[in-house]
């Protein structure tokens, strides 16, 4: 058995996150090191999958309510208007491989990042 996520972690009340959104499948909590003044990670409760490659092929709904959280994450805090990424990959990026999405929003112009 592996040790469990950090994100696992965090849904369970072990590491304090700083929550915005919940389904029954899937949540939401502010990255802790925003990279955008809305920088929101959506996250499916399972951790079975590594990534969106994985999970796009064993569960494409639980893929489809993770973009539907992100679009009314930004509908509430973005004006609807956002940048949505998944990293696949040390060399890209992830460092958590429990798969999740960054929503990054109210982007100042030219400052984008990733
Ligand atoms: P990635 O590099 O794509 O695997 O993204 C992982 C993100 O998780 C990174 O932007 C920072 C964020 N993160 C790491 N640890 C914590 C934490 O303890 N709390 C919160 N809110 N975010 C975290």
């Amino acid at each position: 058995m592996t040790e469990p996520s950090i994100f696992t972690r965090i849904l369970n009340g072990e590491i304090p996150g700083d929550f915005i959104a919940r389904t029954e499948r899937v949540f939401a909590i502010r990255d802790i090191n925003p990279q955008a003044p809305l920088h929101v990670l959506v996250i499916p409760v399972t951790e079975q999958y590594r990534d969106v490659t994985e999970l796009a092929a064993g569960d494409p709904g639980l893929l489809a309510e993770m973009v539907a959280l992100a679009k009314q994450i930004a509908d509430e805090h973005a004006d609807g208007e956002y940048r949505l990424i998944f990293n696949n990959g040390a060399r890209a990026g992830q460092s958590v491989f429990h798969v999740h999405a960054h929503v990054l929003g109210n982007i100042e112009e030219g400052k984008l990042v990733g």
